[in-house]
């Protein structure tokens, strides 16, 4: 088989050629510059491709992503339109993102930034905060991350509601679905937590209305992707106090431009995309298997639909 690799970062893409190189020595491995002949290219394993590039190798069996998230392959407005697209999930994604939400939500639950705030201006600021069964958590998705990180937050004690596009049930958290069940969920969170996938149905989701109907006070965290967010009305949510803080790894523009009033506001943390990636040796692992898997039977556990976005 042949397999193109083709990542933004040439750093990661090198690695990955030579960490796959490595597990499929009976394979050859290019880099998306190193394609010699596009028809003889079986998969390609992509972050953020060009647009035209997968429809550039015209007998390419499926694309790869080396991440969960898939917005950024059916970003690419020539995709064609039967091309599978399978993602990058393991034990290692979810639990890097149980972390990061366990350790932002506690840091807003327990006031941290005001905390730090503080300790700036040599403030000897006592905070005294509600214990974590008083506070209620909501996390958005409630997927293979959204689901994981809700039983974690629900086993530290906080009061824990999610959202999904179905109805789930999970030990220990409140779950809701469809618009309604958002209203329900957003009015009544002390943190409300994004882990959904962008598609059409969720891109700009968090604009004023969605803010408006938060409860004053509350907090907000993004691990899911910049696009849900309409930036400038997240901007004058916290100006006005409607939010409090947020926690923000996502943006519509990554890296964060430089002129971005996110990285100096005080009501904003900024984290540069590293909720969860996952470790490079475990992911290329993840995407031997997968690949192999769908050259031997045709199909992957792993392929999204092209239909729902995720
Ligand atoms: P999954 O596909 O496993 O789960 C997605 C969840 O979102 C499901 O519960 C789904 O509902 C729900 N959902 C989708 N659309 C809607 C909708 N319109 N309304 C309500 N609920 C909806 O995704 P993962 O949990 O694996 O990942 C989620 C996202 O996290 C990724 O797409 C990516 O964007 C982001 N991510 C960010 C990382 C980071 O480092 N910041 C790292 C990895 C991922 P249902 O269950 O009913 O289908
Ligand atoms: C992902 C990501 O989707 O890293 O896995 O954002």
């Amino acid at each position: 088989m042949i397999i193109a690799v083709s990542m933004l970062n040439p750093e990661a893409q090198d690695w990955w050629c030579k960490e796959l190189s490595r597990l499929m020595p009976e394979d050859t491995i290019v880099p998306r510059d190193g394609i010699e002949n596009p028809e003889s290219v079986d998969y390609a394993l992509v972050w953020r491709p060009a647009t035209g590039w997968i429809a550039s190798l015209p007998n390419l069996r499926a694309v790869i992503s080396c991440a969960a998230g898939v917005d950024h392959i059916f970003a690419d407005s020539a995709l064609p339109a039967d091309m599978p697209v399978i993602r990058t999930i393991g034990d290692d994604l979810t639990q890097r993102m149980k972390e990061y939400v366990l350790l932002h939500v506690l840091r807003h639950h327990r006031r941290m930034p005001d905390i730090c705030a503080a300790q700036r201006n040599r403030e000897w600021n006592q905070i005294v905060t509600p214990v974590a069964s008083e506070r209620t958590v909501a996390i958005l998705g409630l997927g293979n991350l959204g689901a994981t990180a809700a039983g974690a937050v629900s086993a530290i004690g906080f009061r824990t509601l999610g959202w999904s596009r179905s109805l789930k049930r999970i030990g220990g958290v409140e779950c809701h679905a469809g618009e309604e069940g958002l209203r329900a969920v957003i009015g009544a969170a002390d943190i409300v937590v994004n882990l959904l996938p962008l598609t059409d149905e969720t891109r700009g989701l968090i604009d004023a209305a969605f803010l408006a109907a938060m409860k004053p006070g509350a907090s907000f965290i993004n691990a899911g992707r910049g696009g849900h967010v309409v930036e400038a009305d997240l901007l004058a949510a916290l100006d006005a106090g409607q939010l409090s803080h947020a926690t923000l790894d996502v943006f519509e523009t990554e890296p964060l431009p430089d002129d971005s009033p996110f990285w100096s506001h005080p009501s904003v943390t900024v984290t540069p995309h590293i909720a969860s990636m996952i470790d490079p040796m475990t992911g290329a692992r993840i995407v031997a298997r997968n690949i192999r898997e769908h050259r031997d039977t045709g199909r992957s556990p792993f392929e999204v639909s092209a239909e729902r976005g995720y």
